[in-house]
Parts: C-alpha cells; sequence; structure tokens
C-alpha cells in the first residue's frame, strides 16, 4: 500500500471539541500545540475540513501530542463526513501510546470525504488532551484494488 506524500491538512480549517488555537494543530510547526482546558468533557475531537468541494481519500494520519506532557489522546477511532453532520467509521477503536513524536496510523478507505476527524473517547490525563501537529495523506489505491472484511 502506498500514500500521498502531500499533506492534505491546508487550505481548509482544524477544529476541536474545545479550548484555544486549534489552528496550531496544523500550522507546520511542531513547536507550537492545542491543549484542551482542564475540565473537558470527553468524547471530542480534532477535525479537518479540506473545504467546500474538496475531498479526499485520507489512509494515513500522524498525530504527535505536547511534547512531554503525559495527556495525550489515548482511545480514538478515526471517521469521515461529507456533511459535518453523519460520519461513518474509518477505523475501529484503537489507542494511541502515552509517548513524544510522530504516531502514525493507516488503514484503508477508498472513500472521498470533506471532513476527517480523530475522534477522542479517552486521554491520558483524565478528559484533558493535546496536540502539537497532524497531517494527513491519500492512500493511491491500484484499480482493481479490492478491500476483504
Ligand atoms: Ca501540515
Ligand atoms: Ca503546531
Amino acid at each position: 500500500m502506498d500514500y500521498g506524500t502531500t499533506d492534505r491538512c491546508t487550505g481548509g480549517t482544524c477544529t476541536v471539541h474545545q479550548g484555544p488555537n486549534p489552528g496550531n494543530i496544523v500550522d507546520n510547526n511542531n513547536g507550537t500545540y492545542w491543549e484542551g482546558n482542564a475540565g473537558a468533557s470527553l468524547p471530542g475531537f480534532i477535525k479537518y475540513d479540506f473545504g467546500d468541494g474538496v475531498s479526499w481519500k485520507i489512509s494515513k494520519i500522524n498525530y504527535r501530542r505536547r511534547s512531554g506532557v503525559a495527556n495525550g489522546v489515548h482511545a480514538y477511532k478515526i471517521r469521515g463526513s461529507n456533511d459535518n453532520t453523519n460520519w461513518n467509521d474509518l477505523t475501529a477503536s484503537q489507542n494511541f501510546a502515552s509517548s513524544d513524536g510522530d504516531q502514525t496510523i493507516t488503514f484503508t478507505n477508498q472513500t472521498a470525504y470533506r471532513y476527517v476527524e480523530i475522534y477522542i473517547t479517552s486521554s491520558y490525563d483524565a478528559s484533558l488532551v493535546s496536540c502539537e501537529e497532524i497531517q494527513m495523506y491519500e492512500g493511491i489505491y491500484p484499480s482493481g484494488f479490492f478491500a476483504f472484511f
């Protein structure tokens, strides 16, 4: 399986369930971060809207928490939507590690979505979560590719 090398989190909008400066998640600078406020409740999300009329078959995502702080995303799943209301699960519920640096996940998704989100169901620090940066990449599916589940 190959993946595109262009980060599609550009030209659109990053939003989160709670807390200031979600734009820091997509500013291409690992030295800036978003962090929820104390007392936030989960589930939450880190969502990217590629923009009106723009959609991608996202199949690879990098996530990195605030370095040196054990408040990263723990359990999550990836979801996609084209209306920001009805969501499809692109992965089962799974876990990020409690560690610094990029954590890369890949998954089979042959549907283009305008909205893709990390849907957060638990954190390593109660309900507080953080993120320095995400990237999202397309999967490159050869014609005749079939996914077996
Ligand atoms: Ca980027
Ligand atoms: Ca950043």
